[in-house]
């Protein structure tokens, strides 16, 4: 391999290029309309437009990529996350195009996609499944006999879904025949396959997810990611160790993640996702083919660099991850910085980034594509940047975030930075007390406290901009011999404050 088309945009298509850089080979970078001074783009080594903005008619479009491939030489593809990442289909049409697909095999994501038959695959590997059936159900009265076996609460779970989709929970009897109508109608919609199926409904466990590395030769685990803090699907902080995991506990969840992978055949990075029980009892959720937004948090603690074992596995390259037991080293945590407004619901904002000043020093990375000047569209996710925070231990690593979320200066879009800084001066969070119904809980971290004495001082900043925009925009009368030096000097001073 010597040339990697990134069938991918903003922050991972940048991540992805470096990557390739540092191992030697080229980038080609590929762009809709709305990207085209994108500084990903700039970062390859080549560039290619494949269409106009929507990403159903740009990134999505399969047979665009493979003419952008061709076109540039490239020889391996690598997906990122989203868009196309967990598409079987695209990874077969990648391979059928003779080309070297960066990521796992078709047959590994297929398996996976298809939520019970990954239950089945798991529970046949002795991987612990949450209890519930691995079939789907159709029947309300097949349905309610199998509620009563597990046990209510249940959960009604799309078939073909992951992510919160075609999800409902069901607390007793009479609710279960609505929700498995509303689920499979969502599933319908969503996904094109109403199945759904049926498992016990696990009370505010942690969202802790195994990072794995599996090449020709071996497959295993670099520990946890707690990914607890979320809100309606969208995890908004990861970190690594988690505070709930210990050594033992890492040991058992990593062997159940390893043979996860080995059981469908896995190859390259992937992630197993895991509900934790405030009982130590941990249950597979689903496995992402792909690798993850909350990667750096691992490369941090694990000193692996995953992009770059992902480019030597697919070219048949062993991986470079010592033989033996491996331990996380300190502690990482991640804020995913993202045009939404807290303060309005989180209700995706638009605009220009006027400005952007980048926390640095010790123990902070920033991977991000956005730069000033650059419009935040409705077109893609919200993502701006991911801002990660390296530290020996988790109060220092809390520290140095705060540290960081002051530093940052973005404007022109509203973020979550502030949300953050929140966060991270809250004594629950600061304990290590998460779990993913910890954000339904704190609905006093989630929107800003009114403050009076700041809404007074941009009322005055915001009049004394305009005042100074409106002697601005006064015209500079009697120019020529008759100008007194004093209009000069105002004139020159009102240009200084601009
Ligand atoms: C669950 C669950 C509780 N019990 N399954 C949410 C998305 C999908 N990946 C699976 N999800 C859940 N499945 C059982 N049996 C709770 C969730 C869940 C969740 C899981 C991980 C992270 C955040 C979550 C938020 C709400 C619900």
């Amino acid at each position: 391999m010597k040339s990697v088309l990134i069938a991918n945009r903003g922050e991972i298509a940048l991540r992805i290029v470096r990557a390739c850089h540092e191992e030697g080979l080229e980038a080609v970078a590929v762009y809709s309309a709305a990207d085209r001074a994108a500084s990903y783009v700039r970062a390859a080594d080549r560039a290619v437009p494949i269409g106009p903005a929507p990403a159903s008619e740009s990134y999505l479009v399969i047979d665009r990529l493979l003419q952008a491939a061709a076109l540039t030489g490239a020889d391996g593809v690598h997906p990122g996350y989203g868009f196309l990442a967990e598409r079987a289909a695209f990874a077969e049409a990648v391979e059928g195009a003779g080309l070297v697909w960066i990521g796992p095999p078709p047959a590994a994501i297929r398996a996976m996609g298809d939520k019970t038959e990954a239950r089945r695959r798991m529970a046949a590997a002795g991987v612990p499944i949450v209890p519930g059936a691995s079939a789907p159900v159709a029947e309300p009265e097949a349905a309610l006999a199998l509620a009563r076996e597990i046990g209510f609460p249940v959960m009604v779970k799309a078939a073909a879904g992951g992510g919160g989709k075609g999800m409902r929970v069901v607390r007793g009897a009479a609710e279960l025949a609505g929700a498995l109508a509303a689920a499979a109608s969502e599933a319908g919609k969503a996904f094109g396959d109403p199945a759904v199926y049926l498992e016990k409904f696990i009370v505010a466990p942690r969202h802790v997810e195994i990072q794995i590395l599996a090449d020709h030769e071996r497959t295993v685990h670099l520990g946890e990611r707690e990914c607890s803090v979320q809100r309606r699907h969208q995890k908004l902080v990861e970190e690594a160790p988690s505070v709930a995991v210990t050594p033992p506990l890492r040991a058992a969840m990593g062997a159940a993640a390893v043979a996860a992978g080995r059981a469908v055949g896995y190859r390259g990075a992937g992630t197993c996702e895991f509900l934790l029980g405030a009982d130590g009892a941990f249950h597979f959720l689903e496995m992402n083919t792909r690798i993850q937004v909350e990667h750096p948090v691992t490369e941090l603690t694990y000193g692996i660099d995953l992009v770059r074992e992902q480019l030597r596995i697919a070219g048949g390259l062993p991986m470079r991850v010592a033989a033996g037991p491996l331990e996380p080293r300190g502690w990482a945590i991640e804020c995913r910085i993202t045009s939404e407004d807290p303060a309005n619901g989180f209700l995706p904002s638009t605009g220009r980034v006027e400005y952007l000043h980048i926390p640095g020093g010790p123990g902070v990375r920033w991977d991000s594509a956005v730069e000033a000047g650059d419009d935040v569209t409705l077109y893609y996710d919200s993502l701006l940047a991911k801002l990660i925070a390296w530290a020996p231990d988790r109060a220092r690593a809390i520290e140095r975030m705060g540290r960081a979320l002051d530093e940052l200066v973005l404007v022109g879009v509203a973020t979550t930075q502030g949300f953050h800084r929140r966060l991270f001066a809250d004594a629950a969070f600061r304990a290590g007390e998460i779990d993913i119904q910890f954000l339904d809980r704190r609905p006093d971290l989630l929107a800003p406290a009114p403050d009076p004495v700041l809404d007074r001082d941009l009322a005055i900043a915001a009049a004394l901009a305009e005042d100074e925009a409106r002697q601005m925009r006064r015209p500079v009368v009697g120019d020529g011999p008759t100008q007194s030096a004093a209009v000069w000097a105002r004139q020159a001073r009102l240009d200084g404050l601009r």
